[in-house]
């Protein structure tokens, strides 16, 4: 089948792109439409063109998969100048995504008709470039660069109605979208020369000017730091600046620049990854989820709340069950004021929370879970609870429903256990606030239902989350990683680094916070029940325990919060007491550089990576990179730990735990076999095949 098929609608030639799923311009369909303007340009019987697509989306872009390639002829800018220079009028008809390169074909189009279904974007931005086939030279010719630029610095799409009133768009037609382009394409080859949008200049106004300069004097402050921002600012600024022609040059240099550095490389890369998570390897594509009409939560805490919230956003009823009214009424209590903050914010209208709110019920007793097609444990992390709590749902839900647990780190089979229907049990670790975070690790034990687990994943993609299916473990995925983390952040308290040094140089590699201020925030005395149900020890972080320090709830912690400060000041209580424990282990301190520290956290937490793929935990390591990446804040232009890894290279990794190993005698931190192997075979964790959690 033709990528690009040229077909007559009376004095219309018809160019219709088909190349599923999303139709990218690769190199054949950029080809392709060359050739079908070019024909249609010199056959007489044609008097206008219209390019239209097959499928839901327009066209979504570049195949990014061809980025970092050397590009094949004809690149898409020959192709679009072929198409605005066209003396028959060429119209755009989109039926639904026009994307990034998308977009800057119908931009180079002498009109554009949108279905009213249809979004218009130039995405770029999340992929560490900016447009590059005159995006930033004809988006702020056609609508003004004040409206152009914020189009561009988010990425977000607009509506078609959006587009319309901005003039992005000529027309959203209702019915069929090809005939409303085909006869605009008419009337304006009855008009002679087709407009260019090279050629507009109207909206580029000295007010347009001035108001684009105080945008981007905005984004440089907020993101001054993110060069393809930066790029952003220089190619828009062209507009005003340079004649078309020139402006397209810079842009084009500018791409070239920010396509070929590691940031983009590593957005990239999570982009398929993200999309190659949502493959679960050993579950065929034919196994059909379990329907989800109803649902239901146990217990109503911050995390209970956040999970009915989940379901309320998306539509589907939930009854929120405690033991007792009290508890469901400040449960529901919690609810009302996240969603009342989002109405005050703006974000959401007074309609929609009152139409959330309704979706969820409160009610006292397991029985109400009668009716769920699904129900999800969100109540205290202890074993015996939860046994007891699935034990009493076996007598209670109905035949088929999916019994799933929210535990962190619990064994999901001994809950399975308590159940006559192991089949049924899952984890669903959704991340907090379970409203936000678009992480969720779904646990799959040995002996679930493949349908059940399709189900989690297909539930998982209704409430807006990322799932990525893991093995069952200590911690699972994440968890377990942290814990690496967290312990290699105690040890190097003790060889002689300071709280804020370590928070420092972790925020400097790209996290919103340093694992010590996250601490802080969340609890220490969260890691403390751990460690002690556990019988493990973590000297500085149990002495501070001890001392009533739990963070930022008791106004001390690793950092002093004098009256409710939420950022945290350096207190020469704890630095002594740090020194103390290193003194009474015969350490002598030294200090660590920034780069140091890095290694020092992030490389046994490569290393727990490696084991969990052994182990078979994870499928892939694209899936941890997408777990760090959606519940951890991991920073997204450094793709996720082992992502990271195959950059900073195996064998330096390598040669680092062994030195840690051999300093600190803790055999945990020797490499492990398969972290050893591609080291040894030169190769990176992007070479390892996928394999079945
Ligand atoms: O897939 C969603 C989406 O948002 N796609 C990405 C859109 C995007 O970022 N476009 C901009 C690309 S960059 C660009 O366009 C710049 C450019 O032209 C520069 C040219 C400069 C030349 C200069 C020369 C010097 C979308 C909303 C479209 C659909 O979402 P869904 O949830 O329905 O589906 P997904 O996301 O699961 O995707 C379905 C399959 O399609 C693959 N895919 C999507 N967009 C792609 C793409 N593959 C390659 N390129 C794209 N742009 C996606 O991986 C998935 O594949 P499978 O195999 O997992 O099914």
């Amino acid at each position: 089948m033709e990528l690009v098929q040229l077909a007559l609608r009376g004095r219309v030639a018809v160019a219709t792109i088909a190349n599923p799923p999303v139709n990218a311009l690769s190199a054949g369909v950029r080809a392709g439409l060359a050739e079908a303007v070019a024909k249609a340009g010199s056959d007489p019987a044609v008097d206008a063109i219209v390019i239209a697509a097959a499928g839901k989306a327009f066209i979504a872009g570049a195949d990014i998969s061809e980025f970092g390639k050397p590009p094949a002829a004809p690149i898409l800018p020959d192709v679009l100048e072929a198409i605005e220079t066209s003396a028959k009028p060429v119209v755009a008809a989109i039926q639904g995504v026009a994307l990034g390169g998308g977009l800057e074909v119908a931009l180079a189009c002498h009109a554009r008709v949108a279905s009213p279904a249809a979004r218009l974007g130039l995405p770029e931005i999340k992929l560490g470039i900016i447009p590059g086939a005159g995006g930033t030279q004809r988006l702020p010719r056609l609508i003004g660069a004040a409206k152009a630029f914020p189009m561009m610095l988010s990425g977000e799409p607009v509506s078609a109605d959006k587009a319309a009133e901005y003039g992005l768009v000529d027309m959203v037609a209702l019915g069929d979208v090809v005939e409303a382009a085909a006869a605009l394409a008419l009337d304006l080859a009855s008009k002679g020369a087709p407009p260019r949008t090279a050629d507009r200049m109207e909206a580029l106004t000295p007010a347009d000017r001035e108001a684009f300069e105080a945008l981007a004097a905005d984004a440089t402050k907020k993101s001054g730091d993110m060069p393809n921002a930066m790029a952003l600012i220089e190619a828009v600024r062209g507009v005003f600046t340079l004649p078309f022609a020139e402006g397209m040059a810079a842009e084009r240099a500018l791409f070239r620049t920010l396509v070929a550095d590691e940031r983009s490389k590593a957005l990239r890369y999570a982009f398929f990854a993200e999309r190659e998570a949502a493959k679960v390897p050993g579950i065929e594509a034919s196994v059909k989820p379990r329907p989800i009409a109803k649902a239901a939560v146990i217990g109503a805490g911050t995390m209970g709340g956040g999970i009915a919230m989940c379901f309320a956003n998306a539509g589907i009823p939930v009854t929120l069950i405690e033991t007792e009214q009290g508890q469901i009424d400040n449960g529901m209590n919690r609810v009302a004021a996240i969603y009342e903050m989002s109405v005050t914010r703006g974000s959401l209208t007074a309609e929609k929370r009152d139409e959330r709110m309704a979706l969820i019920t409160g009610a006292v007793g397991l029985a109400a879970a009668h009716d769920a097609d699904i129900v999800i444990e969100a109540a205290f992390e202890e074993m015996g609870v939860k046994k007891q709590i699935f034990g009493a749902l076996d007598g209670i839900a109905k035949p088929g429903a999916i019994l799933a647990s929210n535990t962190s780190y619990l064994d999901i089979p001994t809950i399975a256990a308590a159940t006559k229907r192991p089949q049924d049990v899952i984890g669903m670790h959704f991340f907090s606030p379970a409203n936000v975070m678009k992480l969720l690790e779904v646990v799959r034990p040995a002996g679930v239902a493949d349908d059940v687990v399709a189900t989690a994943v297909a539930l998982g993609r209704t409430l807006g989350k990322v799932p990525v299916v893991v093995g069952n473990c200590f911690g699972f995925v994440g968890n377990r990683m942290l814990a690496q983390r967290t312990r290699a952040a105690e040890r190097l308290l003790i060889a002689g680094a300071l709280p804020h040094e370590v928070d420092a140089a972790v925020t400097a590699f790209g996290f919103k916070m340093g694992p010590f201020a996250m601490s802080d925030l969340a609890g220490n005395d969260i890691g403390w029940r751990t460690r002690k149900s556990l019988g493990k020890k973590a000297a500085v972080a149990d002495a501070l325990c001890e001392a009533g320090r739990f963070g930022q709830k008791t106004g001390k912690g690793y950092y002093l919060y004098p009256a409710g400060a939420r950022a945290g000041q350096r207190d020469p209580e704890v630095e002594a007491l740090i020194a103390r424990v290193s003194a009474e282990r015969g350490v002598t301190r030294r200090s660590f550089t920034a780069d140091e520290i890095v290694a020092r956290l992030m490389d046994p937490m490569v290393n727990e990576g490696a084991r969990i793929l052994e182990e078979g935990i994870a499928a892939r390591p694209g899936d941890i990179d997408i777990i760090w990446l959606n519940g951890y804040n991991w920073p997204a232009w450094r793709g996720g730990p082992m992502h990271w890894a195959d950059t900073v290279g195996l064998d330096v990794i390598v040669k680092r735990l062994e030195a840690q190993a051999a300093e600190s005698g803790d055999a945990t931190l020797e490499p492990s076999p398969l972290l050893r192997r591609l080291a040894t075979e030169g190769k990176g964790f992007s070479e390892l095949k996928a394999q079945a959690a």
